[in-house]
């Protein structure tokens, strides 16, 4: 009971232990006992009915959603959850307290497949706990997305920000505006340095695409472990992927484009005009038939150079007649004309922080302050629902110590103690404020990620940090290190090539 990761708002131990053995069986409403079934793959439990079953399942809609309770007795294990991710999580607390060898994918003969008695009462402080994942800059496969939900889900994170489209590539398939993919979605060459280095080309082409079916699959693979996939087609900046492919969508008419091979902040941007918004409209429609249900859908607004909106007469007419007095006026415009576009079909936007524009946006717009907390405070004053990413500690494509011997890393340094003294809603601000904090998000930018490897490297144990805080609520306590420690067995049992705490692997 105090090994787990995050830490349960309740555990206590009991005397005795209970044992599954091959003929295990759950009972209970399905769409409880299917979760559980599922977060203990491992051990292949049967579906049963009371009578035969040893793990029961109830349905307690006292119990707010993701809640559960999980009670150990010698002979039984009662499940009392309010929902499906509440069942699901009862699951994955139970598998942390089984042997290490629960997180392989198969059962290896000789395990005891024991855990002590116990009771644990638990739910999470926040409802946002979140991984971004930049799959534009560097493609991720399919697969590699598919295993990052595995992880989120035992950590107990629910949702998984996917970065679809930025200058260096658009990552989903349109049959809407096929050239997105046909063109938006290869670069002719691979990029291998940062801002502070001189571009160092290697002339390896890059690219890769999800097909519409892809983001199925991920959503319903997600939504299958408590994550939901929150899309995202950043505009109108980071937008040369889709200039490149549709360049009458620019704001300088007859300007050529290219999927962008260096990286930084790029000045080609989409017109805020009529006709973009049909086209985001369409793509929006094609990426919410796939995903069936989509309750947020990120817009972007980040880093965006206005200077070709001024330069254009076309653009400066139509600001005047919507009397916008600036062009950051008109970007706040133009997000919150796309927030309402969502909005009738039942999808709240969500937006980088420099897309708060007191008044401009929709109220129920979400706001993502990356430059820190004194912009997520002003959002959330205004009434925004604010969901903390900044920089520091939540960058995970940061670095982890200033040593050769580490990965390149766009930044210094972001240990996990950083992470784990993170307070997302602080203490200072009034209870208002910390009240819209709806939770927290790290991110996985992939200029310097480019493979599943690194990604389990940047992303794990802070990732276990993460989690620990949005679902406690506050800074980790001091026993977390312990905590951790033991946690990393179970995370090399699953294969995770995580960052070791001592230190940088060898190789
Ligand atoms: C800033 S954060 C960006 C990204 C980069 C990242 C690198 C944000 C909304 N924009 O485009 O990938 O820094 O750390």
């Amino acid at each position: 009971m105090d090994h787990l990761i995050p830490r349960p708002r309740l555990a206590e131990s009991a005397p005795g232990s209970f044992a599954f053995t091959p003929g295990t069986a759950v009972s209970g409403p399905t769409d409880l006992v299917d979760p559980v079934r599922l977060a203990l793959a491992v051990l292949d439990l049967g579906r049963g009915d009371d009578a035969s079953a040893r793990v029961r399942m109830t349905r307690d809609p006292a119990l707010g959603p993701e809640a559960y309770t999980l009670t150990i007795g010698e002979d039984e294990v009662l499940i009392a959850a309010g929902d499906a991710a509440g069942a699901f999580y009862a699951g994955q607390t139970l598998r942390q307290l089984l042997p290490v060898e629960a997180f392989r994918s198969v059962a290896l003969p000789g395990t005891e497949w024991r855990v002590s008695c116990g009771r644990v009462e638990d739910s999470p402080a926040f409802s946002w706990r979140g991984a971004h994942l930049d799959v534009s800059r560097n493609f991720l496969p399919k697969r590699e997305v598919l295993r990052m939900i595995d992880l989120l889900a035992l950590h107990k994170l629910n949702r998984l920000h996917l970065h679809l489209a930025d200058d260096q590539g658009w990552r989903l398939e349109s049959r809407a505006y096929p050239l997105l993919h046909e063109v938006g979605s290869h670069r002719t060459q691979t990029i291998t340095s940062f801002y502070h280095e001189e571009p160092t080309y290697d002339g390896v082409p890059h690219g890769g695409y999800y097909t519409l079916r892809d983001l199925a699959e991920i959503g319903a693979y997600a939504r299958a472990r408590a994550v939901t996939v929150v899309p995202e087609i950043d505009v109108p900046g980071h937008a040369s992927a889709i200039l490149a492919a549709y360049p009458s969508l620019g704001a300088t008419p007859g300007e050529r484009h290219h999927v962008l091979d260096r990286w930084g902040i790029s000045p080609a941007i989409l017109a805020p005009l009529p006709g973009t918004v049909d086209f985001l409209a369409a793509v929006f429609d094609e990426i919410i038939e796939a995903l069936g249900e989509v309750p947020y859908l990120h817009i972007g607004g980040d880093e965006c150079v206005l200077d070709a909106w001024e330069a254009s007469a076309e653009i400066r007419a139509y600001r005047a007649e919507l009397g916008l007095d600036s062009p950051g006026d008109l970007h706040a415009w133009f997000l919150r004309r796309l927030a309402d576009l969502l909005a009738e079909r039942g999808t709240r936007a969500v937006v980088w922080d420099e897309a708060f524009v007191s008044g401009m946006l929709r109220e129920d717009t979400i706001v993502m302050p990356w430059r820190g907390a004194a912009v997520g405070r002003r959002a959330a004053a205004a009434g925004h629902e604010v969901v903390a990413t900044p920089v520091f500690p939540l960058y995970f494509d940061y670095g982890e110590a200033a040593s050769a011997e580490e990965p390149l890393a766009i930044g210094e340094t972001i240990t996990v103690a950083d992470v784990a003294a993170f307070e997302p809603a602080p203490a200072t601000w009034a209870d208002a404020e910390r009240a819209r904090v709806t939770g927290l998000q790290f991110q996985l930018w992939s200029e310097r990620i480019p493979d599943g490897r690194t990604l389990d490297y940047r992303a794990w144990p802070r990732g276990c940090a993460a989690a620990e805080v949005s679902w406690t609520g506050g800074p980790a306590r001091p026993e977390f290190t312990e905590r951790l420690t033991r946690h990393l067995e179970r995370l090399d049992a699953f294969g995770v090539e995580y960052r070791p705490l001592a230190g940088p692997r060898p190789w």
